[in-house]
This record gives C-alpha cells, structure tokens and sequence, in this order.
C-alpha cells in the first residue's frame, strides 16, 4: 500500500476556487498598505522567507496527566511523524524543519533518517535532549533530578546522554541543543538551591566543551512542574546568568508558556536581545501556565509585541541575534495538523504585522515622549488585517490558500486512520 498524500491537482482544484477572491482582496490591501509607504510584495516576500521548526511530538496527540484521548491515524513512529510534517509544510509552508527530540526518536540508521526528511523537502533543526524521564533499563533515575541531582553517577549518565544528542544531531544536520531539565524540588529544605545550580553548571560545563565550533546550546527555563517548590532553571534570570558562565555558545530559549502569570515576556526577549543571549523560542499560548495552547490563540496581541521586539532588534543590527523559532504545543482536542498549521500562520501574522510597524513614526512619538501616539503606531500594525498576504505568500511558495479547509478536503486524516492502525501505546504527543 503508498503512502497517502494530498495531490497536486486537489491543491490547485482548491486553489483555483479561491484565486479571485484572493486577488481582490490582496490587491485591496495593497493598495491601502501602499498609501501608508509600504510595499505588499515586498512584505509577501518577507513573510514567504519565515520558518518555524514543527516538533516531532506536536504532531502526535498530547494530553494532561489526566488523560489522553489519541486521534484517529496518529503517527505511530518518526517516519509517520515527518510524513505529518511534510504535510503541514506542503499547505503552509512555513515549517521546512523539524526539531527532534531524544530518546523518544531514537532510530538506527540517522542518515537515513536525513534522507527521508530531505525527500520529503524538510530539514533537522534543534535537537532535544530528555531527561526528565526514565527510560527502560536506564541505570540511574532522574527521580531526583538529572543535570543536578547529587548523585554524580546519574549527573554523568545525564550529561552523556546530551552530548550523544549533539551526536546525533551532527548527523542530522542540527545545529543546536535545547536543554530543558525538569530538575527542582517539592519541598522547602529538599534541595539546597545553591549547589543545586552549581552542580547543573558543572554537567553544563561538560555538555559545552562538546559542542562542534558552528554550534549553539540554548538553555531552556521553566518556572514550575512537574518541580512545585523550585526549579533549578526557573527564569530567564537564572538562564541568563548560566548561558554567560558557559560561554558565547550557550544562549537562552524563552518557552513563552515558561514565565509566571502576567510577566512581561516582550520585555525579556528585549533584554536577552540587549546582551546576545536570545537563542531562541518554544511558541505556544496559555491562560493559566504551561498551558501549551496554540499559538496566538489566547493572546495574539503579546505574540505580535514579541515579534515587534524582534524585529526592532534586526532592523538595529542586534549583535548574535539569530533566534531559533519551534512550535512546543500540545493538542488535546484538535487534529495537530490543523493545530500546527493555524500556529505557522499566527506566527506568520505576528511577525508581519510587526514588520508593518511604521519605526521612525514610532520612535518619533517615542522620543516626543507622546505615550498614545506610539501605542497608536503598534495598534495601526497589530489592527491591519494581513490575511491577503498572508495567503498570498503561501501561494506564491507553492501551498495552499486556504491550508485547513483543504486539508479538510483532502481526508488526509482519514487515510491515515486506515494506513496507521491504532498500536496499543504510543509515545507521541505530550503527556
Ligand atoms: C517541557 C518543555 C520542553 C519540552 C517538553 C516536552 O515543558 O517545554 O521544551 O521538550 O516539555
Ligand atoms: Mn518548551
Ligand atoms: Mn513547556
């Protein structure tokens, strides 16, 4: 039995439905966009040239530690996984990579593993370690902690399993290592949160001096769970400070949902951009906490605030400013396909309603101390609907128009249900 894929033909049958439609409305907003000095192909074609990473357990269904409830034709191996995120590329493209994580897509052959990605047009990003888990038959437990925990024996067993990340994404053509430990303690006393950190700056320190010259390690912080008293990376604070310790190769990532209630998350990426610490993001949306909602889903306006700070800091020519972009969601009540294909494009909007932002009307009213003037520029941005351009840069890339609806269309997930029969336990999507 091949392989189910969406045809060539149903994309432009459902195309070719929308073309005029499309058309109009593009050149509608060009023209208003034109009057307030801004070029639509220009801004198409910079939205054409963003990419985020799709995480290999995205596309598996999550769930909390109540339950999960699998979809029909879920991914039940990485192969199914990248067969899942050449989809979403195909419609959307704007996810040409994929970010893997480790053990959880441990695999024998990784160059063959590359190969396969490359046929489906999709390239390895970040790799990512585990720890926060036990695997079968491993020898120490992260119970207690991995990178940290005061047993040296399971610190080393951590800090091996990193550097064989680094390894394999060598091969994969990786060129940086997200760490996140779930490290931390329960209980007030449990831990000392002094030597706690020196210990996890010691294994870090380890893991740094095995990175390849071209490579970067980014420090992922968490303020809580599954630790409820302390973490050992818990702010942006404390991963600043250890990314500095560690040396130029070692960057923080900011998971948007990592960060206390109601932080000002924009002003952080700021502040990482303002000392070439800004590795990159875990996108995602929340209400509460780590929420792993979709993207732009709960607050669009601070996403669009986040991608206003990032393209403040490349038009200023920000030193090391290179971030790396990963959608790090879990999807409990929807098809992760649609889910991750509706995020591509709300980062897509983010950023181009950031980069419609009028800088010198914004700095004028900024330097005339004129606090609505400038909150008006951001506003007149943010309200500008960019959908046309949107659809239009998917267009010109060769996707799809309307990606959900076609999808839809396709019974992509359908055949997928019959080629991928339900396996009793898998390991896809985050629990
Ligand atoms: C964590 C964190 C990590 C991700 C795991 C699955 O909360 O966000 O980035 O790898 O979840
Ligand atoms: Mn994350
Ligand atoms: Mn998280």
């Amino acid at each position: 039995m091949t392989d189910f894929s969406i045809s060539e033909d149903l994309l432009q049958a459902e195309n070719a439905a929308r073309k005029m439609a499309l058309d109009e409305d593009y050149t509608a907003l060009a023209r208003a966009l034109r009057r307030r000095g801004i070029d639509s192909d220009e801004l198409t074609r910079r939205v054409m040239a963003f990419g985020v990473a799709i995480p290999t357990w995205g596309v598996g269904t999550g769930g909390t530690r109540f339950a999960r409830f699998p979809g029909p034709g879920e991914p039940r191996h990485l192969f199914d996984k990248l067969e899942d995120c050449a989809t979403i590329h195909y419609l959307v493209r704007a996810t040409p990579t994929v970010s893997p994580h480790f053990p959880w897509d441990a695999t024998t052959d990784y160059a063959a593993l590359r190969e396969v990605a490359a046929q489906h047009g999709l390239a390895f990003d970040a790799v990512n370690s585990n720890t926060f888990q036990d695997q079968p038959n491993q020898e120490h437990s992260y119970k207690f902690g991995s990178l940290s925990n005061v047993e040296p024996a399971a610190r080393a067993q951590a800090v091996a399993h990193n550097i064989d990340c680094i390894a394999i994404g060598q091969k994969l053509g990786s060129k940086a290592l997200t760490v996140w430990i779930a490290d931390g303690s329960n209980f007030a006393g449990q831990s000392n949160m002094a030597l706690a950190l020196d210990r996890y700056l010691d294994s870090m320190r380890e893991i740094y001096a095995a990175l390849p010259a071209d490579w970067r390690v980014f420090l992922e912080h968490k303020l809580y769970e599954p630790a409820f008293y302390s973490t050992v990376i818990s702010d942006w604070g404390t991963s600043f400070a250890a990314a500095q310790e560690l040396g130029p190769k070692a960057q923080c990532l900011v998971d948007l949902g990592h960060h206390a209630p109601n932080v000002n998350i924009e002003q952080i990426v700021a502040r990482l951009v303002r000392f070439g610490k800004l590795g990159g993001f875990h996108f995602n949306d929340s209400k509460y906490g780590d929420d792993d909602l979709d993207t732009g889903s709960v607050e669009p306006f601070r996403l669009f605030l986040v991608f206003n700070e990032l393209i403040d800091a490349g038009m200023r020519g920000a030193e090391d400013f290179a971030p790396a972009y990963m959608l790090d969601q879990s999807h409990n009540v929807t098809d992760p396909i649609e889910s991750l294909m509706q995020s591509a494009i709300e980062l897509q909007r983010a950023h181009a309603q950031a980069l419609i932002v009028d800088r010198s009307a914004l700095a004028a009213a900024q330097a005339a101390n004129d606090a609505l003037g400038a909150h008006l520029e951001l506003k007149r941005a943010y309200t500008t609907d960019v959908s046309p351009i949107l659809a239009m840069a998917r267009l010109r890339a060769g996707g799809a128009i309307a990606p959900i609806e076609t999808y839809r269309a396709s019974g992509y997930r359908k055949h997928k249900a019959r080629e991928r029969p339900a396996v009793a336990r898998t390991s896809v999507g985050i629990v």
